[in-house]
């Protein structure tokens, strides 16, 4: 080995590899996007053990937190949702209505964090452009990936696939992956109602209740389920948003232990 130069490289690409491999044989759940509800999905499914990967196509954390309200820097969070901001040490100022006031950088940090302490590995840059599926019976058993670069370049180039026992929809408003799965597996039997104008005490409520499993192998979380089940939106309210992650997180574990997935 010569310089500097090429021990980086080989570095990088060595311990990269490494990584894929493990993707290869060795994954619980994918969870699809890194905004509120994926990385708090990752974070109770890490923390009971299982192995997570994280796809993101952006080379950042986040998803929709990092706008705050209309890039205003903060978000706000009820009641209900407090002890996960605890969970993840995410400090707030409380206000008279049981809202409490988080400052945007340090949600998506901490979030992040928390997840990737909890030991689930996220991986910037690769869109999730397909499932993969299997007949008999019926479910989804992976996912197809692709550098978002090659993405964005328009270049027709091929993904490849990571396998598991779960997939989660934490794609935000347009539900991809479950809208994909609708699109060209038509036997799933899935409609997206797609989602509704504001009406903020709704959205949050029914968000959580409606989170959960789609079909075997493809949970649904976050805005995604609004899209799925035709939710209004809240704004930038976002306890429903980790608790749906909290909550399917559970019901997956539930499901995987019961051998029901
Ligand atoms: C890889 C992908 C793909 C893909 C998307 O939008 P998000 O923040 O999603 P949620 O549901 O966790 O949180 C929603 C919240 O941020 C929000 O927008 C709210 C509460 N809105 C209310 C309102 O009224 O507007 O994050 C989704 C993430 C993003 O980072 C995407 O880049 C990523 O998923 N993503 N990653 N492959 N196919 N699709």
């Amino acid at each position: 080995m010569r310089n500097l130069e090429s021990k980086i490289t080989k570095l990088i690409i060595e311990y990269s590899l490494r990584d894929w491999l493990d993707l290869t044989e060795d994954v619980d759940i994918v969870i699809v996007g890194a905004g509120p509800s994926g990385l708090t999905a990752a974070k109770y499914l890490a923390d009971k053990g299982y192995r997570i990967v994280v796809f993101e196509r952006r080379l950042s954390f986040g998803g929709g937190i990092g706008g705050g309200g209309m890039l205003f820097h903060k978000i706000v969070v009820e009641e209900s949702a407090k002890s996960i901001l605890d969970d993840f040490k995410i400090r707030y100022s409380k206000t008279e209505n049981n809202l409490y006031i988080v400052d945007a950088a340090e949600f998506m940090a901490k979030l992040a964090t928390g997840a990737i302490d909890a030991g689930a590995k996220i991986i910037h840059g690769v869109n999730v452009e397909d499932v993969i599926y299997r007949p008999s019976p019926l479910r989804i058993t992976g996912v197809a990936i692709q550098w978002n670069a090659v993405v964005l370049s328009g270049l027709h180039v091929d993904p490849i696939f990571i396998e598991s026992k779960a997939v989660v929809d934490a794609t935000g408003h347009d539900a991809e992956v479950i809208s994909i799965a609708a699109r060209k597996i038509p036997e799933l039997g899935i409609v997206l109602k797609g989602e509704k104008s504001a009406h903020a005490e709704e959205g949050e409520k029914l968000v959580i209740e409606k989170t959960g499993r789609v079909i075997p192998g493809l949970y649904v979380t976050g805005m995604a389920v609004a899209a799925l089940h035709g939710l209004p939106r809240m704004g930038p309210i976002f306890g429903g948003m980790i608790i749906s992650g909290k909550k399917v997180a559970d019901i997956i574990d539930q499901d995987l232990k019961s051998g029901s997935y």
